[in-house]
């Protein structure tokens, strides 16, 4: 197969070659799709045939990168992560080497002010009608004018677990609620069945936040405190604080409760079934409500293959693929004209596309500013170090 999937730092041996701190396409304006007066195809050089993406691990059919791959004669470079902030502190440093990075809204907003993404180049992005109008809507207020970023997937964080073990433990277990792992009274009897939380900092603070009846984005010091207490009184109980092994974790029953990405657990559940061993794996936005976040295609500004990179993402905005992939990873494609071409099963499923009622319930993860990170991050190490 032509694809590599790497983890790692190697294609930071990539040599790349720089468009001079993103400036030519910032200056380009974007074009409407169709356009044919637009591109300036004569002057750029030709590519060598790579596309480098970063991509968040279990996010893919590994059949549409070779499906790309065997249509355009461009190699992909395929690394994962499993992180904003480890995509974030690369993107900061620069000369990734990547050509596609996909960060969540929330994040590409600040990396866009950082001037991290070059703009992209609609006459390059010929399936940009397929795109969800209310999906593009929401997340312009991250990218304003959606003239950085396109949707790659979106869902939610909240509750998975294994029902026969929780049940068999507490009839009434509160599997709807945060209060399950955030109660230090219901967390307690979980511990050796195991609990685990996603390495998602400001995401697990606006679920703490949410429970509490808080501004799920408040920057304050005092609800900061508040969070962080809630989650050193619950520390003792939790196994696992990791954003990918969790899948599998919950599949095998090496842990029971794990708060997660909605298609992430949905994965979990298949694999389980699939396993064929019993376990019930299921998938509940707490009734206090949650996030609803975006992750988006990007360009950074130093792309060594910038043309590439529209191919990939364009390729990525057919309606086929698009549901090949949402079908494979129990995620929600932002391609409109994709849902109709998803399995009944994952459109029907509401941990995948949640019903009214759920969606009036999430809101969305704001980009929270420098300082106000930092202390975020000071309060994470002091809880996943138990100290
Ligand atoms: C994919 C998880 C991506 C969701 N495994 C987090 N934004």
């Amino acid at each position: 197969m032509n694809i590599s999937i790497r983890t790692g730092l190697a294609s930071l041996a990539i040599a790349a070659t720089l468009v001079g701190c993103g400036k030519k396409s910032e200056d380009a304006a974007p074009a409407a799709a169709g356009a044919t007066d637009a591109a300036p195809a004569a002057a750029a050089p030709a590519e060598e045939k790579v596309v480098n993406v970063y991509n968040w691990s279990d996010y893919v059919d590994p059949a549409v990168l070779e499906q790309f791959t065997a249509e355009t004669g461009i190699k992909v470079n395929y690394d994962v992560f499993d992180s904003n902030e480890v995509l974030e502190t690369k993107l900061l440093a620069g000369k990734t080497g990547y050509d596609v990075v996909v960060p969540s809204a929330s994040f590409l907003e600040r990396q866009i002010k950082a001037g991290v993404f070059q703009k992209l180049d609609r006459s390059k992005l010929t399936n940009w009608s397929n795109l969800d109008t209310e999906i593009l809507e929401r997340v312009a207020l991250h990218d304003p004018g959606n003239e950085h970023s396109v949707n790659h997937m979106w869902g939610t964080t909240g509750i998975g677990f294994n029902e026969a073990k929780v049940m068999a433990i507490d009839p009434n277990a509160p599997v709807d609620s945060w209060s399950l792992v955030f109660d230090p009274k219901h967390a307690a009897k979980f511990k050796d069945c195991g609990i685990s939380v996603l390495d998602a900092p400001s995401e697990i603070l606006a679920a703490v936040l949410t429970w509490k009846g808080k501004d799920p984005n408040s920057q304050s010091a005092e609800d900061l405190k508040l969070a962080e207490d809630v989650l050193v009184s619950v520390r003792p109980y939790i196994r696992m604080i990791h954003s990918s092994n969790y899948i599998d974790a919950l599949a095998n029953g090496e842990i029971c409760i794990a708060v997660g990405w909605s298609g992430d657990v949905l994965q979990a559940r298949d694999r389980a079934e699939e396993a064929g061993q019993g376990v019930v794996i299921r998938y509940n936005v707490p009734k206090e409500g949650t996030i609803m976040w975006f992750d988006m295609y990007a360009v950074p500004a130093d792309a060594p293959h910038p043309g590439n990179a529209h191919e990939f993402i364009n390729f990525m905005m057919r309606p086929e693929v698009a549901a090949k992939n949402s079908n494979f990873v129990n995620f929600a494609t932002g391609n409109a004209a994709a849902v109709a071409l998803v399995d009944e099963s994952v459109r029907n499923d509401p941990g995948v596309y949640p019903p009214a009622e759920i969606k009036a319930k999430l809101f969305p993860d704001l980009a929270e500013g420098e300082e106000f990170t930092r202390q975020l991050n000071r309060t994470w190490t002091r809880f996943t170090t138990g100290q």
